[in-house]
């Protein structure tokens, strides 16, 4: 084996490692911020509206998303769910408190990402970028996954036409 063809070899194996471990992980950091598991909804053709999920581990000073961005959709908005008697409601916040120390976590019935005006479905498997924006930590782009619906509130009729928003 000559020297060019083990770098290449060590190159490779490299790559490779650091790839697995970024699927494995799945996560994104900014400053003090982690991102865990960035995902959003599949969706059905016709459905104009998807959610998007992660989980933000803020091992700093408290912060807030203020934030996120994305092309799938003419526009992105931060949503909180909740039951007023015994309707879900979404309503549009404008920012995400992120507690100094805390986990918030993003979830099908909490609070969400919600991209509306879906340009085209959201395809189990697929990724796309989203940029996220932090009052103090500043801007990161990370990877949402679609994935699969599976039985959550957030899954069917969630953002039906009986929705409020
Ligand atoms: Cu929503």
């Amino acid at each position: 084996m000559t020297v060019i063809h083990r770098l290449v070899s060590f190159a490779v194996a490299t790559a490779l490692g650091a790839a697995a471990i970024t699927a494995q992980a799945h996560e994104f950091k900014i400053g003090k911020i982690a991102i865990g598991h960035p995902y959003a909804r599949a969706t059905v053709p016709g459905q104009p509206a998807g959610g998007g999920y992660l989980k933000l581990e803020n091992q700093g000073d408290a912060d807030r998303l203020l934030s996120a961005t994305a092309t799938v959709s003419s526009s992105v908005e931060l949503h909180t769910m909740s039951m007023e008697g015994d309707v879900m409601r979404m309503r549009q916040v404008d920012a995400i408190a992120l507690p100094a120390g805390q986990t918030v976590e993003l979830k099908p019935g909490g609070l969400h990402i919600m991209f509306i005006g879906l340009k085209a479905p959201l395809k189990a498997g697929d990724t796309f970028p989203m940029k996220l924006k932090f009052e103090k930590a500043g801007e990161v782009t990370v990877d949402m996954k679609v994935e699969a619906p599976g039985k959550e509130a957030h899954g069917k009729g969630a953002h039906g036409k009986d929705m409020k928003h």
